[in-house]
């Protein structure tokens, strides 16, 4: 089929790592919830029907026309006023098709939009430009893997059990889309929106632990089930996540890896999610800034974006659009993070989303060791203020570490 469709199409690197044949590969993606066999059920019906259609009325259309074109000599015949059977056919058999695709369109529509009452719920945030799932036990994802080039999120669901999602969003309408789920809904700000799926077939990933067991990470298993042991082979397994609101410049980019896990797994994942004690700040803050989005509109090089870079910005003084000034220390990073809209730096604008009540102290001080890291003069610093911190966790005064 190479031949017909050219490599490129069928390589599409989002469509590549999935092990489905080529007439699905163009037109669907592999099958992975209860849905996916009906929608395309549907889909095709409707699809071929019209096709159908399509191609007889077309083929009479040019046929009859070229066969009662008119001819020099020959007297136009008068048309007959009507015929019954005729009329009755065309009225009753598209009326039994457009009727079975509404009965059947109906059912599935309201299959999808009812969700079981033992679904688990995840919290899902959508704002410029990411998502955030926040899972029933309060833990959030912070796995990343590369899809079109960037550091995405992974979210892991269960296998063979219901999961619901409840969404909001913090600024513009986005449009959450599990292809290979086929479930979409719409998430708007000032209003829930829910949608709930329920993965099928092979788990995409398991748990692999290391580091004498203490630490975690998602292995993505081959077809057969084998862990892939090869690292490079290992990124752009699982299902795919996207925002199909194409109304700003940047949902497009607003992707998330899916790994569905078998239940064991996916509850050590959460587990090991939810416990971020034994991160030092200065790697928490960088899986942060990619989780978190902060990577959309901050560049960590240099380069300047939607918001300033953070390339050497600690210790900088720095001026407001009101004319104030500032030096960029721990308290002007935790405010730029909660209230964003208070000291608007020059040449910027108050583009930034707040991330108060969504972020734990921790996870600040994360960000703002991060930030420090990122000024070569103050690197050791940070270094330091992350170590001190660990030390401290070590130590064991009995508390439970912050999370
Ligand atoms: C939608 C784009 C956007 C996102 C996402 C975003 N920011 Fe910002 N950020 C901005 C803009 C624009 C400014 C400059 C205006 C201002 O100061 O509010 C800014 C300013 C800042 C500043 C002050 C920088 C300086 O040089 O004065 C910090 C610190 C900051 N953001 C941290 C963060 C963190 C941490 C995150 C992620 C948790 C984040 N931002 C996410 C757009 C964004
Ligand atoms: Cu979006």
């Amino acid at each position: 089929m190479s031949a017909i469709f050219p490599e490129s199409v069928l390589m599409n690197p989002l469509l590549a790592s999935e092990d489905v044949g080529w007439w699905t590969r163009l037109w669907f993606r592999a099958k992975a919830s209860t849905f996916a066999g009906e929608t395309d059920a549907i889909y095709n019906f409707i699809f071929w029907v019209s096709i159908a259609f399509f191609v007889v009325l077309m083929f009479l259309m040019v046929y009859w026309g070229i066969k009662y074109r008119r001819k020099p000599g020959v007297a136009p015949e008068i048309s007959p006023s009507h015929n019954t059977p005729l009329e009755i056919v065309w009225t009753v058999v598209p009326t039994i098709l457009l009727f079975v695709m509404f009965v059947w369109g109906f059912k599935g529509y309201l299959n999808k939009a009812v969700s079981p009452v033992d679904a688990e719920v995840i919290q899902v945030t959508a704002k410029k430009w990411n998502w955030t799932f926040e899972y029933k036990t309060g833990a959030k994802s912070r796995e990343l893997d590369r899809m079109a080039d960037m550091d995405v999120p992974v979210f892991a669901l269960p296998l063979n059990r219901p999961v619901k999602f409840v969404m909001s969003s913090d600024d513009v309408i986005h449009s959450m889309f599990f292809p290979e789920f086929r479930a979409k809904r719409d998430v708007m700000p000032n209003r829930y929106t829910t949608m709930w799926v329920q993965p099928t077939g092979k788990p995409t990933h398991t748990v692999e632990r290391y580091d004498n067991g203490k630490k975690l990470r998602l292995a993505p298993l081959d077809s057969a089930g084998n862990v892939i042991t090869d690292m490079a082979e290992r990124a752009g397994k699982g299902y795919n996540l996207f925002c199909t609101e194409y109304c700003g410049d940047q949902h497009s980019q607003m992707l998330a890896r899916i790994a569905v896990l078998a239940e064991a797994d996916y509850k050590d994942w959460l587990d090991y999610q939810g416990d971020t004690s034994g991160v030092p700040l200065n790697v928490l803050g960088e899986q942060l800034y990619k989780l978190q989005g902060c990577a959309t509109c901050h560049s960590v090089n240099g380069a300047k974006g939607t918001g300033p870079t953070w390339k050497d910005i600690w210790g900088e003084t720095h001026k407001s659009t009101t004319g104030a000034s500032a030096t960029v220390d721990e308290n002007y990073i935790r405010e730029s993070i909660l209230v964003p809209g208070a000291f608007v730096r020059e040449g910027f604008s108050n583009q930034m989303p707040s991330y108060q009540g969504k972020m734990k102290d921790r996870e600040i001080r994360a960000l703002t060791t991060y930030i420090m890291s990122l000024n070569d003069k103050f690197k050791q610093d940070a270094q330091a203020v992350s170590d001190e911190e660990m030390a401290k966790q070590q130590g064991g005064s009995g508390s439970t570490p912050a999370k």
